[in-house]
């Protein structure tokens, strides 16, 4: 089956390539050069469903998209949905920020969690399968690691002493939000037989 994947970010798509490799009737195309929906929801899975729409009406194929981002309990949440817009820059720039807005939080009191919205829909648009998975953890105070990308030198994942980004490629994808729900849509496509896509 071919699906269109509505990404822009290079860190997710290399992790969804992995993943997919679990699924060798599943040909993912990539959504054309400069696909960068406004991403306008209030949720994670609204904006996922915006972007898998519009790779939708674009491609005229059935297409899956990931809104993610990272919620900190001592900022209330944020950045949530704005992850990747924390503020200008690279993603860099923007550990930076998030590590300085902390500096005043003890350890024991940086929880967070990575969440990831997964949208699935087919070539009319038409939603097909959403859900929303979170990896739960901890801000480090300083960065660790060069491996994922993001935020993931800062995330200390729930039960591990280091970060996401020391973590293998493989060992994130197994336990992560991405991972998770990647998991979740193939067991949904698995059990499906739909002759409408
Ligand atoms: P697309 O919309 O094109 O997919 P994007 O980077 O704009 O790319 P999002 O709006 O979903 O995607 O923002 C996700 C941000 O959340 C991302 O840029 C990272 O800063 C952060 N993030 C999400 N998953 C992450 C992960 O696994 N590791 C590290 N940071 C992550």
């Amino acid at each position: 089956m071919k699906i269109v994947l509505a990404t822009s970010n290079p860190g997710k798509l290399k992790e969804f390539q992995a993943l997919s490799l679990a699924a060798p009737d599943l040909e993912l195309i990539l959504a054309p050069p400069g696909f960068n929906p406004e991403e306008t929801g209030s949720t994670f899975v609204e904006n996922a469903l915006l972007k898998a729409r519009e790779a939708a009406k674009l491609c005229q194929l059935p297409a899956i998209a990931d809104d993610s981002g990272l919620t900190v309990e001592a900022m209330d949440g944020r950045p949530g949905i704005h992850s990747a817009r924390y503020c200008q820059g690279s993603d860099a720039d923007r550990r930076q920020k998030l590590l300085l807005e902390l500096k005043d939080v003890p350890i024991g009191k940086r929880q967070a969690a990575f969440v990831c919205a997964v949208a699935f829909v087919d070539s009319n648009g038409e939603e097909l399968f959403t859900c929303e998975q979170h990896w739960p953890g901890q801000i480090a105070t300083s960065e660790s690691g060069s491996n994922g990308f993001g935020f993931d030198p800062v995330f200390v994942p729930l039960g591990e002493e280091i970060t996401a980004a020391q973590l293998q490629p493989t060992a994130k994808n197994e336990v992560s939000h991405r991972g998770q729900a990647w998991r979740r849509f193939l067991n949904h496509l698995a059990t499906q037989k739909s002759p409408s896509l």
